[in-house]
């Protein structure tokens, strides 16, 4: 073999200047068919791209590349989700400022994923920290504001106490900050929040029509919680009052022994003259207020409470008199924050029955040892009047429809959703664009006056007093009434991190506009997203966040379809090599610069793509690396093997069975297998056959994985035009039929042995022959009489005795 270095790093740097050059991957708006292929895009952080990022934008890139060369026009795009508390609380250590650090973090990010070789259309790049972005960031706020979607309430709400802000319930997981893990505490402020409660319904039913991995449908799905059932009216003892109470079990009404309520109920201090122990309650509600929902929601937490002295209720159905207590396991933004309490057939009621000594009352007859725990099955009715023996369904409806009929029953569905809280107490975000007005109250900033601008200071740290940084800011702060011309103050809150990546999918399709948030024409041309990748750990925050923001712009016809991402594909996270998470302080993260360095970005690419199935978690491996390494050289020296005006039959079916397999695992993405193909016919070529047309083809379908090499190749054969738009091969059918074909054999219905045959063989007495002298099946049929011999064509053989 001739000694020839194939020099990686001449060559991508070459081939990617070319892409740029002649801007290869711009969108072409005249073309019919288009694919919207989408990253969720990176926020820019300090440590720059990493290889989780690598993985999925390569998928990403493979099938961009692919879809232009089946003739789509490729809508392919990539950003930034540059404002947000990371750039924020790095600024404040190195004391730089989060403008500057974010400029130079996208520059190093842009950099890094350009040395990748990826097609992205950089025309179209969109920055949410960019004013003509967040202008309309803003704008969508104002709309929602104006149909009563954005309101401010004083609520409690979760505070980080390193973070110094107010974070949303989705940032909160397991009790803790989802950015720097600190516990989380309570704390009633005056928040700004969007209704996405208004959206739960069709944010849970558009859930059905979506090709999105069934694990994050039901991570939303439980988000939502949607919850059917009835609230029933418990009348009070001597007072004119009521209590509704919300149950999804109004079967087991006859066996309530007692009442409960959450400590922020607002009976308590409106009767605080009628109950004796009003005391003690005020410091119970009191320390209730410092438990996380969570700490008061978990079975394994004791249950703890205080018997009300003062008030009590009445069973509906029965008028037997309840104890009322209050209990912290009883949530006040659920329901209606009281409950009728079952203990025989609720756990959580069992338990704090179990600790107040409390009766028991069992009235669904099911298994189980009701000394021991809750029965919270279905079965007969107990003890339960002239309900008593029917079944939980029928007890369900009779006594609905009773108390109904009554006027004391209304059907009542539930969701776990909250509204969002909305505005954070940091600098690094997009203002609100409203004023506060002493006469006119809340008046939105007009249209024609957006952005209202982020004033850049010197001082940004938190104040940790709920208050933003921009509140000292007196000469943005003090500003005139849009409405009454009087002295008003601008709100100092700031958006959080998911307003810039609610919507900008959309902004992509028309980044320039200065009118509107996107050309409704192109927005028509271009959505629905037709292919989503990212990681899954967004289930229920960007993902939940973006379908709200695109219903609500449904709403208003700005676009033209309800849902934004019909097919969501969530990438695998790729581990460190020693099988546990990358991460800095383990020091086992891959970087992708030094792989870069070494091998160059297709070995990276192909790497990243064969060490397993896309969706798979998988450690980094990096001693296969040399199977990449050695496959790319083979194909690379292929190319001296070229003789003209050879034919090889084999050659040629062996390219066309490539052609679909390989077409097939990229329709699929099962790029892995893809390559295992591609790997197959390098061993497999008859070399000393080979002709330009079939390594043409071969080079085409390696160009999406490998788009340097594949591109040099190209060149390298004599063709004057880039690989980007050279149309992807098709096969013929009739050269990938195999001649030979297994079939399997059956007796009774079990698969006893197999045969090989001739492709499209017909039946006859010969085949029979042959079949029943096999030695396997002449062991099974053991001399039996057949009662039948089926043949189906290409397909089985089975044989009944
Ligand atoms: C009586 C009962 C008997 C209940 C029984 C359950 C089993 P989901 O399915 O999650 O909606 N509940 C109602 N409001 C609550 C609140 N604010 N805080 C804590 N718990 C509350 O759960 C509905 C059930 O949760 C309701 O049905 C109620 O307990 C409780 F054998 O009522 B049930
Ligand atoms: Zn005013």
């Amino acid at each position: 073999m001739k000694e020839k270095k194939y020099n990686f790093k001449k060559i991508e740097k070459k081939w990617q200047d070319y892409w740029e050059d002649n801007n290869l991957f711009i969108f072409d708006n005249n073309k019919k068919k288009k694919k919207y292929i989408l990253d969720m895009f990176p926020y820019p952080s300090a440590d720059g791209l990493h290889v989780g990022h690598t993985e999925s934008y390569t998928a990403t890139d493979i099938l961009a590349r692919y879809y232009r060369q089946q003739g789509f026009n490729v809508l392919h795009p990539m950003g930034w989700d540059a404002f947000g508390l990371p750039a924020e609380n790095f600024a404040l250590k190195t004391g730089l400022h989060p403008q500057d650090i974010t400029e130079k973090n996208i520059n190093n990010f842009r950099k890094q994923i350009k040395s990748l070789g990826y097609s992205y259309n950089w025309n179209n790049e969109v920055k949410t920290t960019d004013l003509q972005y967040y202008k309309w960031t803003q704008w969508i706020f104002i709309q929602l504001f104006k149909k009563g979607l954005a309101y401010q309430d004083l609520v409690p709400i979760n505070w980080c106490p390193f973070c110094l802000t107010g974070l949303a319930n989705e940032e909160v997981v397991a009790g803790k900050c989802d950015r720097c893990q600190t516990e989380v505490e309570k704390k009633d402020m005056e928040q700004w929040l969007l209704k996405i409660t208004d959206y739960a319904e069709r944010l849970l039913s558009g859930l059905d029509n979506l090709d999105w991995p069934e694990k994050i449908k039901v991570l939303q799905r439980n988000w939502l919680g949607k919850s059917e059932g009835v609230e029933i009216i418990f009348r009070l003892k001597d007072i004119n009052e009521e209590l509704r109470i919300f149950t999804t079990r109004p079967d087991t009404i006859y066996g309530v022994t007692y009442m409960a309520l959450a400590p922020e109920h607002k009976i308590l201090e409106k009767y605080q003259d009628r109950i004796n122990n009003y005391q003690e309650i005020k410091e119970y509600i009191k320390r209730a207020k410092n438990k996380s929902e969570l700490e008061r929601t978990d079975l394994a937490q004791e249950k703890t409470g205080v018997l009300i002295d003062g008030l009590e209720g009445f069973n509906p159905v029965n008028g037997e008199e309840l104890p009322i207590f209050v209990a912290d396991y009883i949530l006040d933004s659920y329901g209606s924050g009281v409950v009728m309490a079952v203990p025989a057939h609720d756990q959580r009621d069992w338990e704090f029955a179990h600790k107040f000594n409390l009766p028991l009352k069992q009235v669904v007859n099911t298994k189980g040892d009701i000394k021991k725990g809750a029965l919270e099955e279905e079965g007969l009715a107990l003890h339960s009047g002239k309900y008593t023996g029917l079944k939980t369904v029928e007890v369900k409806k009779k006594i609905v429809k009773y108390l109904i009929k009554k006027n004391l029953a209304q059907e009542k569905i539930n969701y776990k959703l909250r509204d969002w809280i909305f505005s954070r107490q940091r600098y690094w975000g997009e203002p609100i664009p409203v004023v506060h007005c002493q006469k006119c109250g809340i008046v939105a900033v007009p249209e024609e006056d957006l952005p209202v601008e982020l004033p850049k200071v010197e001082n940004y740290k938190p104040t940790g007093t709920g208050e933003s940084p921009l509140a000292k800011i007196e000469e943005w702060v003090n500003t005139q009434c849009p409405k009454c011309q009087g002295k008003a103050k601008r709100e100092t809150n700031t958006m959080p991190q998911w307003a810039g990546s609610s919507w900008y999918w959309l902004r992509y399709i028309d980044s320039q506009n200065d009118q509107k948030l996107a050309d409704q024409k192109l927005l028509k041309k271009y959505l629905p997203v037709d292919l989503y990748i990212g990681g899954a750990e967004h289930a229920v925050l960007h993902l939940l966040y973006a379908r709200f923001w695109n219903m609500f712009l449904y709403d208003l016809k700005v676009v033209p379809q309800e849902e934004p991402f019909l097919k969501l594909f969530n990438q695998g996270m790729i581990l460190a090599a020693d099988g546990k998470k990358m991460s800095k302080s383990r020091g086992n993260v891959v970087n992708p610069d030094d792989l870069i360095a070494q091998y160059g970005a297709d070995v990276l690419r192909l790497q990243l793509m064969f060490m397993g199935p896309l969706e798979d978690e998988k450690p980094w491996q990096t001693k296969s690396i040399k199977g990449v390494v050695n496959f790319l050289k083979k194909v690379y020296f292929l190319a001296d093997s070229i003789q003209e005006n050879r034919e090889s039959e084999e050659n040629n079916k062996l390219i066309h069975k490539t052609i679909k397999k390989v077409t097939e695992d990229i329709e699929n993405i099962r790029f892995n297998t893809a390559l295992a193909t591609l790997m197959i016919f390098i061993n497999e070529v008859d070399k000393d056959n080979l002709n330009k047309e079939v390594f043409s083809k071969l080079i085409i379908l390696l160009s999406p994985f490998a788009p340097h090499l594949a591109e040099e190749l190209w060149f390298n054969l004599g063709y004057q035009e880039s690989l980007v738009y050279e149309e992807w091969p098709s096969y013929n059918k009739d050269l990938i039929k195999e001649e030979k074909i297994k079939l399997a054999i059956q007796i009774n219905g079990k698969v006893r042995d197999f045969i090989i045959l001739d492709l499209d063989t017909k039946e006859s007495k010969k085949l029979r022959e042959k079949v029943l002298n096999l030695i396997k099946v002449k062991k099974y049929l053991a001399g039996q009489e057949i009662k039948k011999f089926i043949y189906i064509k290409n397909k089985i053989i089975s044989i009944v005795v």
